[in-house]
């Protein structure tokens, strides 16, 4: 590995060792980017590195909230302005439990790489809170949505920072927060936020766009394998709407997907989440908030697994779709012995670095990562914006034509960066080096502080 890098990445180490999502990150993207340091010393000449895994800036505030029984909450709110080079920060909202400054961090590192592979002038950023909506009612949501924004509008704006939603966050509380910001500010800026509804700014395809992007991208690696997408069978986990876009565009190519999960177990439905009725479900899962995914299987009559994950199952794709580290060693292992060649992330770093590792060292395996696999949703974010700036809409054939012609670039371009370096068709370094390259110019160009 390149000294240099080497050096930057134990400084993480020792600066974030209570980050753990955040070290992993930068570990794996860096270790991928030591021949183009190789090549470009005047990366190091002026520190580069230590200044790309760094934020730009980070903040705290705190979100107080009043539940239907009159008892009062304080959750954490954190906003991650990653980098700004390439355009205002963009990346979604969080709200989950587990989230703390590491995976925020993580996240916006991410999502300022994922930005950069699409092409379009986004720089990248990532908040959320604490806040965790399971079994919350829609007057509580709401509450917390406007008191959230309430700390967070003044930082925030179409040309300086536009957040989305994530996982707790989706069409609905978009809607609370952008609703509280037009009364906050007295302005009409519906730029400010991504994934709202059609009536008031929302781009078509949004809800479906990172579903629809993975499969784009899942079929441009098909193609370059010389394979179809019919007849496939694929384990997918989660049951959000990620997973929701995956399974509707799967079926819609003559693909299944047969397996969902959740907190409490996984599904494994062998007719596929094929139907029109089957696919209805997930949003109806999603907005019951139970967070189960059992319901599926009552609901359909299928074999539910309690606390088990879908890794085990001979399937032709894998791809998980739920949450960061959903893969571990154990399951990589599980899903060789399978003879299954596509693993395709979708979710932010759903593989440890030790799997992602192992995954890739296999002969015949093809491995796609998230941040390529997964940006079709802030693509259409992008889209999103533009249609806000030129006040119109774009009707769903031209968006979802122009997210398929993002995809393929994304592919494209990942492949070239790979092959530059004489590193073959490998998806993972290909993305990382592409997107480093745009960040990287641009933070050369502006003079590299
Ligand atoms: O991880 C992601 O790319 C998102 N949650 C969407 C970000 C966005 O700004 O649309």
């Amino acid at each position: 590995m390149n000294a240099y890098v080497k050096r930057v990445i134990e400084s993480v180490k020792l600066k974030h060792g209570r980050e753990p999502e955040f070290v992993q990150t930068i570990e794996e993207v860096l270790t991928s980017l030591s021949p183009v340091i190789d090549a470009h010393p005047e990366y190091e000449k002026v520190d580069l590195l230590s200044r790309m895994v760094e934020p730009e800036r980070m903040f705290t505030f705190r979100v107080v909230w009043c539940d239907d029984y009159g008892r009062y909450h304080t959750n954490l709110g954190y906003r991650c302005q990653f980098n700004g080079a390439i355009g205002p920060y963009k990346g979604g909202l969080r709200f989950q439990a587990n989230v703390d400054p590491g995976i925020i961090k993580f996240l916006a590192f991410e999502q300022t790489f994922k930005n950069a592979l699409t092409g379009m002038p986004m720089g990248g950023g990532k908040g959320g809170s604490d806040f965790d909506p399971t079994g919350k009612s829609d007057a509580e949501i709401l509450r917390f949505c406007q008191s959230f924004m309430t700390a967070l509008y003044r930082y925030i704006g179409p040309d300086i920072d536009v957040p989305a939603g994530d996982m707790g966050v989706s069409g609905r509380e978009i809607g609370y927060l952008f609703g509280q910001y037009r009364r906050l500010k007295g302005n009409y800026e519906n730029g400010v936020l991504t994934g709202k509804g059609m009536s008031y700014g929302g781009s078509y395809t949004r809800p479906e766009a990172t579903g629809f992007g993975a499969v784009y991208y899942l079929n441009e690696v098909l193609k370059h394998e010389g394979e179809s997408i019919e007849g496939k069978t694929i384990a997918a986990s989660g049951f959000g709407n990620v997973c929701w876009g995956i399974c509707m565009k799967a079926a819609e190519l003559g693909a299944k997907v047969v397996t969902l999960s959740g907190p409490d177990g996984y599904v494994y439905d062998p007719e596929g989440v094929c139907t029109k009725e089957k696919i209805d479900f997930l949003p109806t899962m999603i907005n019951s908030r139970r967070n189960r995914v059992k319901d599926y299987a009552d609901k359909f009559g299928c074999e539910f697994y309690p606390n088990e994950k879908p890794w085990g199952r001979k399937v032709d794709i894998v791809m998980p779709s739920a949450m960061q580290n959903d893969v571990l060693i154990d399951s990589a292992k599980r899903i060789v012995k399978n003879n299954i060649k596509y693993y395709i992330e979708v979710a932010n770093m759903p593989t440890t670095n030790d799997a992602l590792a192992y995954l890739m060292e296999q002969p015949g395996m093809i491995v796609a990562p998230s941040k390529a696999v997964n940006a079709g949703g802030v693509t259409v974010s992008a889209f999103e914006m533009s249609q806000n700036s030129e006040r119109l809409t774009w009707t769903f054939e031209e968006v979802d034509q122009k997210l398929k012609d993002v995809m393929a670039l994304i592919h494209q371009n990942s492949v070239d960066a790979a092959a530059e370096y004489g590193l073959g068709y490998n998806l993972v370094a290909g993305a990382n080096i592409a997107s480093f390259k745009k960040v990287a110019d641009a933070m050369m160009s502006q003079g590299p502080f």
